[in-house]
């Protein structure tokens, strides 16, 4: 099991994301018109391609009995526009991909590797593509097999999905999974890259305002403005937030779970009368400032910063 989540990690504000999305809470974002209803005890998962000595196939039962690791992650759907409810963080079971395709023969690019793209093929046709040096480089891509606790539900890609920390979900994180190939980015496009989204696509830094809502009526005084921010695999380093065309403030940021999970921030506004336009901006840990320029979904990710507009009264 994860270690609980730190005390602080959830700073329990009227209106703000909590911590660790309910399983019944957690977006959905697929191109399933039924869900799967896979039965797990005919499914099987191959591993095969280039790099790959023998290819594998293992059996529900086979991923059972290996180590899981219990680890919190934020996924992201590329899809998200700016202040937009495609992003949940859940407490994710699974086998350590890294690991799996170490024992497969793959070796990451940087170490010599024949394959750069990890293609994921689900039970319903999905394809996604991933970097395999991203898969490779130490973060914690699981095969996952399950979801706040429970066996993934079907909506969210019962028996096994894959989740890499930092990559949006069309990238990395396929639902149903039946297949694993490795090939190369120049050899195959994936299903959403053969429709104009980006063949590489990292989550790019981002903040949400939860609360207040857009077009509130608070009173004056002090209002919890608060909500969630996120960088997977680099972390969340400030939050700041600026109320009309005043300074930027710091808001205080809750504890740290891990860089892979977003951070809930707030912030006491001592709010006077009048309409007033509250906008919110992060750093992650390189430093990196969430930009201004607003950019649409497509390709790679809406870029921009989130504002809420609220009449004090
Ligand atoms: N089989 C399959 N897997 C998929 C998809 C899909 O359409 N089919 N959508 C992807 C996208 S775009 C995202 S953002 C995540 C969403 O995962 P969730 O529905 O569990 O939140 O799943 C990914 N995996
Ligand atoms: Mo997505």
């Amino acid at each position: 099991p994860a270690p609980a989540t730190p005390k602080g990690a959830d700073l329990r504000i009227r209106g703000i994301s909590p911590f660790i999305t309910p399983t019944d809470a957690f977006y959905r974002v697929d191109t399933a018109l039924v869900v799967p209803k896979v039965d797990a005890t005919a499914w099987r998962l191959r591993i095969h391609g280039l790099g790959v000595g023998e290819a594998l196939s293992l059996s529900y039962d086979d991923l059972l009995r290996r180590d899981l690791v219990e680890r919190d992650i934020t996924l992201t759907c590329v899809s998200n526009e700016v202040g937009g409810p495609y992003v949940g963080n859940a407490r994710w079971i699974g086998v350590p991909l890294a690991a799996l395709l170490a024992e497969c023969g793959v070796r990451a690019p940087s170490e010599g590797g024949p394959a750069d793209q990890l293609v994921s093929r689900s039970v319903d046709g999905m394809t996604i593509g991933s970097p395999v040096e991203d898969v490779m480089d130490g973060r914690d891509a699981l095969l996952a097999l399950g979801m706040n606790g429970r066996p993934l539900p079907f909506e969210h890609g019962f028996p096994a999905r894959t989740v890499v920390p930092g990559l949006y979900g069309y990238v990395s994180a396929c639902k149903w999974i039946e297949d694993i190939e490795l090939t190369t980015f120049d050899a195959y496009d994936a299903y959403w890259v053969k429709r104009d989204w980006a063949r590489e696509a990292p989550v790019k830094t981002q903040s949400r305002i939860d609360t207040p809502k857009p077009f509130a009526r608070p009173r004056a005084g002090t209002v919890m403005v608060a909500g969630v921010a996120w960088a997977q695999n680099r972390g969340i380093d400030k939050v700041e937030v600026r109320v009309d065309d005043g300074d930027w403030q710091e808001a205080r940021l809750a504890a740290e779970d891990s860089r892979d999970t977003w951070r809930q921030w707030s912030f006491a506004w001592q709010a006077t009368k009048g309409s007033h336009t509250l906008t919110v901006r992060a750093t992650d840990r390189t430093g990196t400032v969430q930009t201004e320029k607003r950019t649409r979904t497509v390709p790679d990710g809406a870029g921009g910063w989130h504002s809420v507009v609220v009449t004090v009264e």
